[in-house]
């Protein structure tokens, strides 16, 4: 109908919106419940990959039902209005999942690199800049949103320099099964988070690609980012006791 054209709202994403909360959360009962099979010391890693997936079904579920967005002006009209409007839904409900996710994502792989609290802290802060800063940008019109781009930017090439350096040196030494699963899911990780700013680039940044490519763009990632990462990490874990890795 017109008022959908007119905020540009997703006409065909609430059926995917509604199939990755149902993924998010199977995920959740199922790494709840290989969690509940262990001593209570052996949980650690369940526990917090179960509250990603646990968030993220909630965030699919208020998309799914088309909650969580407000319309933003964009700053262009684009050729075709009805695809992409004069106004954008943008998904703030993303974003208080991934200030919530990302933090205890950073957790499940500096834990297994058995990083000193002080490392994860500074870098669980920088994160929360990053996402933030993606937060401002989104709901801003001008093209000051591209300033706070690039904090984000910044911040998320802090955070990769940790991981790909710092903790992968770290992991290594605690043994070759530790650096194994470190290096398996820290570049899973690296891979899928640089894809983020780009997709935001192309979404809530520029307006280039329309809601319902955003709804395939995001959730891809966030299925990759989220239960698949969980699974490879919980796996990568099994044989290796959390007391070795100072937990
Ligand atoms: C933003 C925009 C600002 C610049 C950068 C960003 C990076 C976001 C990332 C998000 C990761 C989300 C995950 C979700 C899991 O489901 C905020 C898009 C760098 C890296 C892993």
């Amino acid at each position: 109908n017109g008022k959908s054209a007119d905020i540009a709202i997703t006409v065909r994403g609430s059926d995917v919106y509604w199939a990755v909360c149902a993924c998010m959360t199977t995920a959740t009962f199922v790494f709840l419940g290989l969690g509940i099979m262990k001593p209570r010391q052996h949980r650690v890693f369940h526990y917090i990959t179960a509250a990603i997936t646990m968030v993220a079904a909630i965030a699919y579920f208020s998309m799914a039902s088309n909650l969580g967005w407000t319309p933003i002006d964009v700053e262009f009209q684009r050729s075709d209005p009805k695809v992409r409007g004069i106004n954008r839904e943008i998904f703030y409900v993303r974003y208080i999942d991934w200030f919530i996710t990302t933090p205890l994502l950073l957790m499940d792989l500096l834990l297994t690199a058995g990083m000193p609290w002080p490392t994860i802290l500074f870098v669980i802060l920088v994160d929360e800049v990053m996402i933030v800063t993606g937060l401002v940008g989104a709901l801003v019109r001008s093209s000051y949103k591209w300033g706070y781009f690039t904090f984000g930017c910044v911040a998320l090439l802090y955070i990769v320099y940790v991981l790909v350096w710092e903790a992968r040196r770290h992991a290594n030494a605690l043994g070759n099964d530790v650096g194994r699963v470190f290096l398996l899911c820290g570049s899973l990780t690296t891979l899928l988070w640089v894809l983020y700013p780009i997709a935001w680039g192309v979404c809530e940044g520029g307006n280039v690609i329309a809601p319902d490519s955003e709804v395939a763009f995001y959730s891809v990632l966030d299925l990759m980012a989220k239960p698949v990462f969980g699974a490879l990490l919980i796996w990568g874990h099994r044989d290796i006791d959390p007391a070795r890795l100072g937990l």
